[in-house]
């Protein structure tokens, strides 16, 4: 199969989740920087004006997690039946509530909101640990069904990007800390962790965090 392109801005963002998928299954892709021009050249291009953008071949898809969707229903990672899915689909729309909140506070109320948004986050993260613990033994390490899903890499972004803003906001939470250790020991992860990208990219484009 010919690669993948990504149209994304040079920023963890809302691509990292994407980026580790992937890396993980060893599926090729290139990425596009949309950062220059964006507003003259790319956001008229995009259908709600925004990135990131996935080209597969001629299909041009948008909103993230819709990408996700897709590369998990064409590479085997979304469950292995129906309730699996949905389970999936359940856990991956928690991390959007999350994703949400924590991207409006970052654009618009860093100095005001960064203490009530890290006090929220036991509320926020309690739903993952009963999700995560329950059955744990049968799931490999992943959240959902036995095996990997597109779910996996968007909450182990959204836990990594929760602990930068709030160091050793996990530990409360032993079946998140230990799913999060674990999946961060696989290979295809340590292989986009290790990447000069990924090291040097910043999180969000207005350098908060
Ligand atoms: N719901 C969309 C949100 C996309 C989004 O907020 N994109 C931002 C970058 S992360 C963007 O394109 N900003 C530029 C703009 O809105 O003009 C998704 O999940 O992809």
């Amino acid at each position: 199969m010919s690669g993948y392109e990504l149209i994304y801005f040079p920023v963890k963002g809302r691509g990292q989740s994407i980026r580790y998928l992937f890396h993980d299954n060893d599926l090729q892709f290139t990425e596009t920087n949309c950062g220059e021009d964006f507003n003259t050249k790319w956001k008229p291009k995009m259908v709600f004006g925004q990135v990131p953008c996935l080209k597969d071949g001629t299909f041009d898809i948008v909103q993230s997690n819709a990408i996700l969707r897709h590369l998990g229903r064409k590479h085997g990672l979304y469950g292995s039946n129906e309730n699996e899915a949905t389970r999936i689909d359940v856990m991956n729309d928690g991390v959007e509530d999350i994703r949400g909140a924590y991207v409006t506070m970052i654009y618009t109320n860093y100095e005001k909101g960064k203490d009530a948004f890290v006090q929220s986050l036991p509320n926020k993260l309690g739903p993952f640990e009963k999700l995560l613990a329950a059955d744990a033994e049968s799931k490999n390490g992943f959240a959902v069904g036995g095996k990997v899903s597109f779910m996996d890499y968007n909450l182990v972004d959204l836990l990594d990007i929760l602990q930068v803003l709030s160091p050793g906001c996990l530990d409360k939470f032993p079946a998140v800390k230990a799913y999060f250790g674990a999946f961060l020991k696989r290979p295809g992860i340590q292989k986009a962790r290790n990447t000069d990208q990924f090291k040097n990219m910043p999180i969000n484009a207005n350098g908060k965090q």
